[in-house]
């Protein structure tokens, strides 16, 4: 309830720093500065303002606990550690470069991790009007309805890449090792096989992890992957995905609402500079118990057999 009311609270800045309306219409107040000179990474005066917003509040309402935020940590330059108490991790503008271009993929993600496990999610899309909630073992919704919002007979169960829509981001790092090895990678999915095997189905890119997992929580898009995510990209989107029925994995094990605690991603919010894949929820298949969870699993290992690792940053 406490990251709804945040959410909700800051909808209007972010509505206005979007359209330059408001406290936000003087366009000379609205720089954005590329982060470390790097031009695909920018922040604005909205993300610290949202930021400070939301940790005010939180300090407020709960003075133990930790923060993580994006642009706090980008500010300290010492990176950011998430212990075992109870922690808020806030991406207060993911899609900051969709934002910049008036680009609707882009919102608030706000996140509560106890004992490094993200327990709490909300994602708040305000130009989609699209506000997402999950609790650990309370479900996912959109706007109140559960997800994901298609539904068996009509959301189908993909048995292989080749039934598969991928969403996935380019990052912000663009060195020339790091693309050419995103893009061998694309590639690899994105083309036919001799042997008739398939390549993906399609691949979208949205501009932000948040709105990716948000897709897959909903059922429009069967797969999310993405090299090195930054821990406010994913920590409110992953407990969305999983409460939906999804399942995230890395190359170390996986996570979702029923997953038996040895076959576990070890420390969840230590995902930083590795792979992450996250999969919908997938129907057992007629007679088959169980087939629905195996089809991720296998889905993920497919797609993680054709990337490359690359560090992230390089
Ligand atoms: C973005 C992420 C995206 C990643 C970008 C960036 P930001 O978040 O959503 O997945 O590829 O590099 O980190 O910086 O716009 O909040």
């Amino acid at each position: 309830a406490t990251a709804v009311a945040l959410a909700k609270e800051v909808g209007p800045a972010f509505k206005d720093g979007f359209w330059r309306t408001g406290q936000f219409s003087k366009v000379s107040d609205f720089a954005a500065e590329d982060k470390l000179g790097n031009k695909a990474d920018c922040v604005t005066a909205v993300d610290r303002y949202i930021e400070k917003t939301i940790f005010d509040r939180l300090r407020q309402i709960y003075p133990t606990h930790k923060l993580v935020g994006e642009e706090s940590t980008a500010e300290s330059g010492n990176g950011c550690q998430v212990t075992d108490d109870p922690t808020w991790i806030v991406d207060p503008v993911d899609g900051t470069n969709n934002f910049v271009h008036h680009f609707p993929y882009t919102g608030i993600s706000i996140g509560l991790a106890i004992n490094k496990e993200p327990v709490v999610g909300v994602i708040y899309l305000p130009i989609l009007d699209e506000l997402y909630t999950a609790s650990r073992g309370a479900g996912a919704f959109l706007n109140g309805e559960p997800l994901p919002l298609i539904r068996p007979p009509a959301l189908t169960s993909p048995t292989a890449l080749s039934q598969c829509a991928l969403v996935s981001e380019h990052g912000s790092y663009r060195s020339q090792k790091t693309m050419s090895l995103r893009l061998r990678s694309l590639a690899r999915l994105l083309t036919d096989k001799q042997d008739g095997g398939g390549c993906l189905q399609n691949l979208r890119i949205t501009g932000g992890a948040c709105p990716d997992l948000t897709l897959v929580a909903k059922g429009s898009a069967e797969l999310y992957w993405e090299c090195g995510p930054h821990v406010w990209d994913f920590a409110a989107g992953v407990v969305i995905v999983t409460e939906s029925g999804g399942a995230v994995f890395d190359g170390a094990g996986w996570w979702g609402s029923d997953i038996p605690e040895s076959e576990r991603i070890p420390k969840p919010l230590n995902m930083w500079n590795r792979k992450i894949v996250a999969v919908r929820y997938i129907p057992d298949l007629p007679d088959k118990p169980g087939s629905g969870r195996e089809l991720q699993k296998k889905l993920a290992k497919e797609l993680l057999d054709l990337v490359d690792d690359f560090e992230y940053p390089p």
